[in-house]
């Protein structure tokens, strides 16, 4: 990994403090819990078997040894991970379902990558953290709180159903937080900034809900 402070990392002790800081705090509680399949298809939606691809129409092409994910502002420890330092990062799998405001929903796509949690523990976001800019390689952004970010199930994953993601879908490297619309999952990801204060991004500033629950059909901003 290379590391923007050239400082250790951060000791196991100190972890431990913030974690038990974090679960003392309830800080990352959502309170959801498992959803009946009968709730599994958000209101307005409908289910596709392909999968769409949409963006603003400029699909950057990221070599893998120019790549890097930046991940600062209000953190203890920035990082600076290259393509090597991304993968020796804890991996894991997640399926998920996505949600698109555009009314398609596709089911069960099984991502690999690393989880935001593990990427929490490694920059360890401080006190006055409360929100996370996404900011991607074709200048896109996005916003959400950090316990959106922080979501059991949210994933900086590099590969989709077993290969690469492809560079339509926001290879080499994309987020997922499947259960916010998928304007929220930023694809060619390049920096996650976290914030105090909450900053609007391309869609949210066009109109779009700040928040973006499918459940709640927050599909546009209220003013
Ligand atoms: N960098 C970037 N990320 C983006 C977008 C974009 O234009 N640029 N579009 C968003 C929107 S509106 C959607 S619906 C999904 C689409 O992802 P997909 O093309 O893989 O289906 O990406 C989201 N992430
Ligand atoms: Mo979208």
């Amino acid at each position: 990994m290379s590391n923007d402070q050239s400082e250790p990392p951060p000791s196991a002790s100190k972890l431990t403090r913030t974690k038990q800081r974090w679960a003392r705090e309830g800080r990352f509680l959502t309170g959801r819990t498992a959803r009946a399949e009968s709730e599994r298809l958000p209101p307005g939606q409908h289910l596709v078997c392909d999968w769409p691809v949409l963006d603003l129409g400029e699909q950057p092409a990221i070599a893998l040894d120019a790549w890097n994910l930046v991940i600062d502002g209000a953190v203890d420890h920035p990082v600076t991970l290259d393509w090597a330092a991304f993968q020796s990062e804890p991996q894991t799998d997640k399926t998920s379902d996505i949600h698109c405001v555009t009314t398609w929903s596709r089911y069960d796509n099984r991502w690999t990558g690393v989880a935001t949690r593990d990427l929490l523990d490694l920059v360890l976001p401080n006190a006055a953290a409360r929100f996370v800019v996404l900011h991607s390689y074709d200048r896109y952004t996005t916003n959400i709180t950090l316990e959106d970010f922080a979501s059991d199930d949210a994933v900086v994953a590099h590969t989709w159903e077993g290969k690469p993601l492809t560079r339509e879908h926001g290879g080499p490297v994309r987020l997922v937080v499947p259960h916010l619309y998928f304007w929220k999952s930023a694809k060619w990801l390049k920096r996650i900034e976290f914030t105090a204060e909450d900053a609007q991004g391309f869609w949210e500033v066009n109109g779009y809900h700040n928040r973006a629950d499918p459940w709640l059909e927050q599909r546009y901003s209220d003013d």
